[in-house]
C-alpha cells in the first residue's frame, strides 16, 4: 500500500432527495427515454424495477458525509470530486432542470464547506437554456468555487455539437474550468439495439452514447472555436484511445471527400489537446497501460465511480498498477490537482 500518497478519486457520484423526487416523477410519466430502464430501478424501486432496487445505490448516493466517508478514512482515500449523478437534470423540463442544477450546486457547496479537505465538486447546469447555464456556470466557479462541470451526455437527445449550446461552452473555456462527460442512456435515436440483455447502462450502452459525444464534438469542429475547452471522459476514455488511430485515419479520408467539416487540427490532435480521461469503473491493468502510453501520463486520472463500483478494489487497482511511483502520483492526484484546481498538499 502506498498510504502516504494522496488519493484523488474523481468520479464520483451523489444525489439530494429533491433532485430525486423529481426522477420518481419522470419514471413515473410518459417519458420514453432508455434511461427509465435504469432509473426506475434506483429511484422507483417500489415499481416492477428490474432488480436495482435490491442494490441501494439511492443510500449510497445520498449519503456523503456519513458511511462514504468512513469508508474513505478506512481506504486513504483523501478526497472525492463529488457530481450529481446521472442523469442529473437532464431529463426534467428547462425550468425545473435550472432551479435543481442551483440547488444541487449549492449543497455541494455546503458539503465541501464542511469538509474541504475531503470534498470538491463538479457544478451542474441545465443545458436546455444555454445562456441561463452560462449564468450559473459562472456562479458555480466564481461565487461557489467548484472545480468544473458535470455533464450527462445528450440532452432531450441533442449534443453539445449543437451551436445552440456554444454559450456553455464558451463559459466553461472563459472559466477555465473542464466539463467532465458522464454518461446517460442512449439518446433516443441511438437506443434501439441497446435496450436489451442489460445493454442500456454501465455494461455498454454509456459507453457508445458519450464515445458517439465525443466523436461528433471532434468532427463537427467545434474545437476550431474553443481551442482552450476541456473535456473529461471516464471509464478509461470510453473505448476512444482504442479507435483513436482509426478516427483519425477514417475522419481525414471523409474531409478529403466532403464527407466531414474540414478543420484545422485532425482528430488525434483534438483528442490529445482538448480531452483528458479518468480510469473510474475499468480496473484492467493493460487498459491502463495501453490509455497511458497513447493518449500521455498528463492526461489519465483515477476514479472509482462510487456508489457503483466498490471502492476498495478500486484502490487495490490503482495500487498494483503497472505503473512507475511519478506515474502514479499523477494518476492518484497530480493530474486532478491541475484540471480540476485543486489545491497541493
Ligand atoms: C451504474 C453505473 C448506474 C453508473 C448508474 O446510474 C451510473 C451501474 C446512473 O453500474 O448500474 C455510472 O456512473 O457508471
Ligand atoms: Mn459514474
Amino acid at each position: 500500500m502506498s498510504g502516504k500518497m494522496r488519493k484523488i478519486a474523481t468520479e464520483e457520484a451523489f444525489s439530494i432527495p429533491e433532485v430525486a423526487a423529481e426522477l420518481q416523477q419522470i419514471v413515473r410519466g410518459p417519458s420514453t427515454s432508455l434511461d427509465k430502464l435504469l432509473v426506475r430501478g434506483i429511484y422507483d424501486s417500489g415499481n416492477d424495477g428490474p432488480g436495482y432496487g435490491a442494490m441501494n445505490f439511492l443510500d449510497g448516493l445520498i449519503d456523503v458525509e456519513d458511511r462514504r466517508l468512513k469508508q474513505m478514512d478506512d481506504l486513504g482515500v483523501d478526497m472525492h470530486l463529488l457530481s450529481l449523478t446521472a442523469p442529473g437534470v437532464q431529463m426534467f423540463d428547462a425550468d425545473t432542470a435550472t432551479d435543481l442544477a442551483a440547488l444541487a450546486n449549492d449543497r455541494l457547496a455546503e458539503v465541501i464547506a464542511r469538509h474541504p479537505a475531503r470534498f470538491a465538486g463538479l457544478a451542474s447546469f441545465a443545458p436546455h437554456s444555454p445562456k441561463r447555464a452560462a449564468k450559473e456556470m459562472e456562479r458555480a466557479i466564481t461565487e461557489l468555487k467548484l472545480n468544473g462541470f458535470i455533464l450527462n451526455s445528450h440532452t432531450h437527445d441533442e449534443y453539445l455539437d449543437d451551436p445552440k449550446y456554444w454559450p456553455v461552452l464558451e463559459a466553461a473555456e472563459a472559466l477555465d474550468a473542464c466539463i467532465y462527460i458522464h454518461p446517460r442512456a442512449a439518446s433516443y435515436g441511438l437506443k434501439g439495439p441497446l435496450q436489451d440483455y442489460g445493454m442500456d447502462s454501465a455494461m455498454w450502452g454509456y459507453g457508445v452514447e458519450v464515445g458517439t459525444h465525443a466523436v461528433r464534438m471532434m468532427t463537427s469542429g467545434l474545437f476550431d472555436h474553443f481551442p482552450k475547452l476541456k473535456i473529461c471522459i471516464g471509464h478509461m476514455g470510453e473505448a476512444l484511445p482504442f479507435w483513436i488511430w482509426r478516427i483519425n485515419f477514417m475522419n481525414s479520408r471523409a474531409q478529403t471527400i466532403g464527407r466531414s467539416p474540414k478543420t484545422e487540427l485532425s482528430m488525434a490532435e483534438y483528442f490529445q489537446r482538448n480531452f483528458v480521461i479518468t480510469t473510474s469503473g475499468v480496473e484492467d491493468p493493460l487498459a491502463l497501460r495501453y490509455a497511458i502510453d497513447k493518449i500521455g501520463i498528463d492526461n489519465v486520472m483515477w476514479a472509482i465511480d462510487y456508489p457503483y463500483q466498490p471502492m476498495q478494489p478500486a484502490v487495490e487497482f490503482m495500487d498494483a498498477a503497472p505503473v512507475s511511483e511519478a506515474e502514479r502520483h499523477q494518476l492518484y492526484h497530480g493530474n486532478a490537482e491541475r484540471i480540476f484546481k485543486i489545491t497541493p498538499l
